[in-house]
């Protein structure tokens, strides 16, 4: 069993994954529309991950007997002023994810709910790789993103991601 607090801020975990998820598509959307098809599809699975995260804590809420709380998802940003403006935007958005689990994981030590402290780590480690993999696209367009040809490469680059589904064991 888990304690109301621990509860409470998993459910609003869940929200903040799938709320990740929606800006992930917003900005795939976005994406498509500026004709850049391999970034766009990169974004599209990044939201696919998301709502992977998202069910990794659902799972673990309903497996620790406690209850499942979906609240209303706010509606994310649509307009972006080209690739580079994306992916700043996404790292600021993992940056205040990674805070989030910290204090996911700040919190179940101060509860001494040590099995969740330990789940959590997961998403700590997961974190690490968000930022660097979205860092390192973001280094890439400021290095290179105002020449076409270069962006046309990166785009035929980013297009070949493929979607594998994240799971806890992993
Ligand atoms: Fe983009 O990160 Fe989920 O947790």
């Amino acid at each position: 069993m888990i304690n109301d607090r621990v509860k409470e801020i998993l459910n609003e975990q869940i929200n903040k994954e799938f709320y990740s998820a929606y800006l992930y598509l917003s900005m795939g959307a976005y994406l498509s529309d500026m004709g850049m098809y391999g970034i766009s599809k990169w974004m599209e699975i990044q939201a696919r991950e998301e709502i992977d995260h998202g069910m990794i804590l659902f799972d673990y809420i309903l497996k620790r007997k406690a209850k499942v709380e979906l609240h209303a998802l706010n509606a994310p940003e649509i307009s972006f002023s080209g690739a580079q403006d994306i992916f700043e935007k996404a790292y600021e958005h993992e940056k205040t994810i990674s805070e989030s689990i910290n204090r996911i994981a700040s919190l179940t030590e101060n509860e001494c709910d040590l099995a969740t402290r330990n789940f959590i780590d997961w998403y700590l480690k997961e974190q690490i790789e968000e930022e660097d993999n979205i860092l390192r696209i973001l280094s890439k367009l400021k290095a290179f993103g105002a020449d076409k040809a270069s962006l046309y490469l990166l785009d035929k680059d980013l297009g070949s991601r493929e979607y594998h589904q994240s799971t806890y064991e992993n």
